[in-house]
């Protein structure tokens, strides 16, 4: 290491300005600990600021994703459509900073490369890429669970002579495609976003698709004043009703029966009722096994099937979008807006990476298996990202003993309820692995995370105590938990980022908890009610 100076001594550290590390502020300053918040880019918003890209929106509902833990707040904001966009998120969290004074405690362009738990002192020491050094008695990992891109290994990329993009790096002051001819991979909910948007401006846009994907309409448009009336003189009883739902939301009505158990005729009616209401989770909750058994799923498939070839006229470029070969909903399912209809306009066109692979990327463009050439001035990479675990392992996190994270999750993450890890005592994961997540809404899973922890952090001073961290015993019934959950479900037979398949290397393990939010909430309170069942308070000596 070079020269290190040395940074702010506070109670607690948080890594990443998103809706986690905010609320994390808010929430420990507001119990009285001294904060500092680390952040890598030049702006607040985490993933709502990186993701900048045409198209960006969110595929829960706004009056929902967004943070329940002010009544004057969800009162005063207005949000203008059903889905909000990137920029409307973003004004949102701004205003939450300001609206609560955050700022002052969050340092931007602030990268952390390393943490360390001193044991000698119960400290961490976390190191960031300003060569400084500070320490902290809690660390609270909130850097996001989609915040590492994927970035494929092209052969002859650097040769390239135009521009390459990733979604989740998007510039911010946007990008011109006027007169380009664009390559854009990815057919993930960001593809799904950004193709229709590039191909209004662009020459030509060719999409590699690797996996079709299953996509439900978005239904998007403007917010009846009228519904958001009613909604919000009942908001602290709809945002309960959330907290008490599967996926916290309180808006979708999830059905009750098999899909097996009605007529072909009325699964069809009732499936239209749900596509035609828009919103991916209303489609994939219209009965309750069809993400647990394969002939319900089938249903399934075979009605997004049907509405495919509905909407794109050519019948082979239709074919070539319809998922086959894993089950709906095992891969996130997108919401689209306009983007079947993309694929009716001349300027796009649909490339199969399976009979086609790219051979090479060329100055001008690309080399396909079969002997075409994609000619392209701009490559746009909406290609996913390293999720749930990718942001804690980028930074050399050490425990007790110099025992590095990194090791310890070589065949995938283990921990307790998703928040801490036996032998790293103090380290908070928010939304961590093993935790609801990305299966929920998120901004809703962040809440209940950062509450847990401000009261585990709170009790512990009370107590007079100092150190924290998951027992050995609660972590491997946990993670047996967590695994014995997805495998009853069809998710984990599909390779998806749930799966960590996505990046090559990675241990195929389900990352996230699919017991849903509602079930992990009441384990939570009985671990609380019980004293902190399966955590160590203070000097507790343990090896993981
Ligand atoms: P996703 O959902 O991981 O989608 C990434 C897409 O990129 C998907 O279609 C992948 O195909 C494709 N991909 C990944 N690597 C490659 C390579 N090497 N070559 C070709 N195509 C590739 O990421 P998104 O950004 O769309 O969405 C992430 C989440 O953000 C989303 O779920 C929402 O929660 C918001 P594959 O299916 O792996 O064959």
């Amino acid at each position: 290491m070079g020269a290190i100076s040395c940074g702010r001594e506070v109670d607690v550290i948080v890594v990443g300005a998103g809706f986690g590390g905010l609320y994390a502020l808010h929430r420990l300053r507001t119990a009285g600990l001294e904060l500092q918040v680390f952040e890598a880019a030049e702006g607040i918003g985490g993933t709502w600021y990186w993701n900048c890209y045409p198209g960006a929106r969110c595929d829960v509902e706004s009056v929902e994703y967004s943070y329940s833990f002010s009544e004057e707040l969800d009162q005063d904001w207005e949000w203008s459509e059903r889905y909000a966009a990137q920029p409307e998120i973003l004004r949102y969290i701004e205003h939450v900073a300001d609206r609560f004074d955050l700022r002052k405690d969050i340092q931007l362009e602030t990268r952390v490369t390393a943490a360390r738990f001193d044991e000698s002192v119960d400290r961490w020491t976390v190191e960031t890429d300003d060569g400084r050094r500070h320490t902290a008695q809690f660390l609270v990992m909130t850097a996001g669970c989609l915040s590492i891109p994927n970035v494929p290994d092209l052969p002859g990329l650097e040769s390239f002579a135009g521009r390459v993009l990733h979604t989740g790096r998007w510039p911010q002051h946007g990008v011109d495609f006027e007169g380009q001819q664009v390559a854009v991979f990815g057919t993930g909910s960001s593809g799904i976003q950004v193709i229709p948007e590039i191909a209004r401006q662009a020459d030509h846009v060719s999409v590699l698709q690797r996996t079709a994907n299953y996509s439900m309409p978005a239904g998007n448009g403007p917010l009846d004043p009228e519904y958001v009336r009613e909604l919000k003189a009942r908001y602290p009883e709809h945002r309960e009703a959330a907290r008490q739902s599967f996926f916290g939301n309180g808006i979708v009505e999830v059905g009750d029966g098999s899909a097996l158990d009605v007529s072909d005729e009325e699964r069809r009616r009732e499936f239209d009722r749900r596509w035609a209401l828009g919103g991916a989770a209303w489609v994939m909750t219209a009965y309750n096994d069809l993400i647990v058994d394969e002939a319900a799923n089938a249903k399934l498939v075979d009605y997004v099937h049907s509405k495919i070839e509905e909407m794109v006229g050519d019948p082979e470029t239709a074919h070539l979008l319809c998922p086959t070969g894993y089950p709906a909903g095992t891969k996130r399912v997108c919401q689209h807006t306009d983007y079947y209809d993309a694929y009716n306009r001349d300027d796009v066109t649909l490339i199969d990476l399976r009979t086609a692979p790219v051979t090479a990327v060329v100055p001008d463009g690309l080399q396909l298996a079969d002997g075409r050439t994609i000619e392209a001035q701009s490559i746009v990479f909406a290609t996913g990202f390293d999720a749930i675990t990718g942001s804690l392992l980028a930074i050399d996190i050490q425990g007790r003993g110099g025992r590095q994270l990194r090791d310890k999750w070589a065949d995938g993450p283990r921990n307790y309820l998703g928040l801490m890890v036996a032998g790293f005592p103090n380290l908070f994961t928010v939304t961590g692995p093993g935790s609801p997540s990305v299966l929920s809404n998120m901004v809703m899973a962040i809440e209940q995370h950062v509450d847990l922890i401000a009261d585990l952090v709170i009790h512990l001073r009370e107590l007079g105590l100092v150190t924290v961290e998951a027992g050995k015993d609660a972590e491997d019934a946990w993670v047996e938990h967590v695994n014995e959950v997805a495998h009853a479900t069809l998710y984990p037979r599909t390779d998806s980022w749930y799966m960590g398949a996505n990046i090559p290397g990675k241990p195929r393990v389900f990352l996230p908890y699919v017991g849903g939010i509602v079930s992990y909430r009441v384990k939570c309170e009985e671990v609380v009610a019980r004293g902190y069942e399966g955590f160590l308070l203070s000097g507790t000596s343990v090896t993981a």
